[in-house]
């Protein structure tokens, strides 16, 4: 998925959904959610990211067929007007309907919890996001626990990856999620991001997503969800230096800023004005 890429990808965060934190439902309707993803590939987004169910702390599941009706409408517009669409899903059922309708890769936070889901991005020769996540998103705040969680997030992310490529899945469409905020204490979200080096050592593209998340206002207080930028931002940053290949993002904007400064320190990618 991310072979020859000189540059940091940004993946920009399209929640179609009444319930996400941090963007509270502003395109839980289908046009506003199509500008937005519109908007957020001229803003210079290298995927967008769309998704119809919250998983955030405490979330409630949804319904195939309910998330099908928020999402695909979505995939089929902005695919057709040339965005790469990563659909956002746990659901292999989902996954298919979003490959078919245009996406190009399926972001999956239970890394596999659908038996189906690696015949469907192998049959698809899509590009797949493995997250790694202790419990569900219903309980997985309440009490996370790790020996040591790097080294348990990396064992799970090779385990799920292999699985990935026994099932078919060609091991250069994959990519890995640490699953900051996934069933971790502030602790272990900040062990992780320190931690990037050692799960870039696995061989895949590591993905970030620290955008907006509670575990920045753990440090800051309380500063809300859509004043975080600026600290998302400081985490991706030490996350590209680590190895990461790729950041998820809110605002686009930032994010873009974030990979291209941080590029040209880290990776001496030429600067472009
Ligand atoms: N975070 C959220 C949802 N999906 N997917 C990946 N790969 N990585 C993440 O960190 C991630 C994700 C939750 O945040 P949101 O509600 O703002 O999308």
């Amino acid at each position: 998925m991310l072979d020859n890429v000189a540059h940091t990808l940004v993946m920009g965060v399209l929640n179609v959904t009444p319930d996400s934190f941090s963007d509270g439902g502003r395109h839980a309707e289908a046009g506003a959610a199509v500008a937005r993803g519109l908007e957020m590939a001229a803003e210079g987004a290298d995927l967008v990211d769309v998704g119809g169910e919250s998983t955030r702390p405490g979330a409630a599941p949804v319904g195939a067929e309910e998330e099908l009706r928020r999402v695909i409408p979505v995939v089929r517009e902005l695919a057709a007007a040339g965005v790469l669409v990563s659909i956002d899903t746990r659901k292999a059922e989902v996954a298919a309907a979003a490959l078919g309708a245009g996406a190009v890769a399926v972001n999956d936070i239970s890394a596999l919890g659908d038996p189906a889901m690696a015949g469907v991005v192998a049959g698809a020769g899509a590009g797949l996001v493995l997250l790694h996540m202790q419990g569900n998103p219903a309980t997985m705040q309440d009490d996370p626990r790790y020996e040591d969680v790097v080294a348990e997030v990396a064992r799970y992310l090779a385990d799920r990856a292999a699985g990935a490529e026994d099932a078919g899945v060609d091991p250069a469409c994959l990519c890995l999620d640490p699953g900051i905020g996934f069933g971790k204490t502030l602790e272990h979200n900040l062990a992780l991001l320190r931690g990037i080096p050692e799960l870039a050592t696995l061989g895949y593209p590591v993905l970030v997503g620290a955008s907006r998340k509670r575990f920045l206002a753990g440090i800051l207080g309380p500063v809300p969800p859509a004043e975080r930028d600026a600290a998302s931002a400081a985490a991706h940053v030490l996350a590209i230096a680590g190895g990461a290949a790729m950041i998820r993002v809110h605002s686009v904007v930032v994010g873009l800023q974030t990979a291209r400064v941080a590029d040209a320190i880290v990776r001496a990618v030429p600067a472009e004005g």
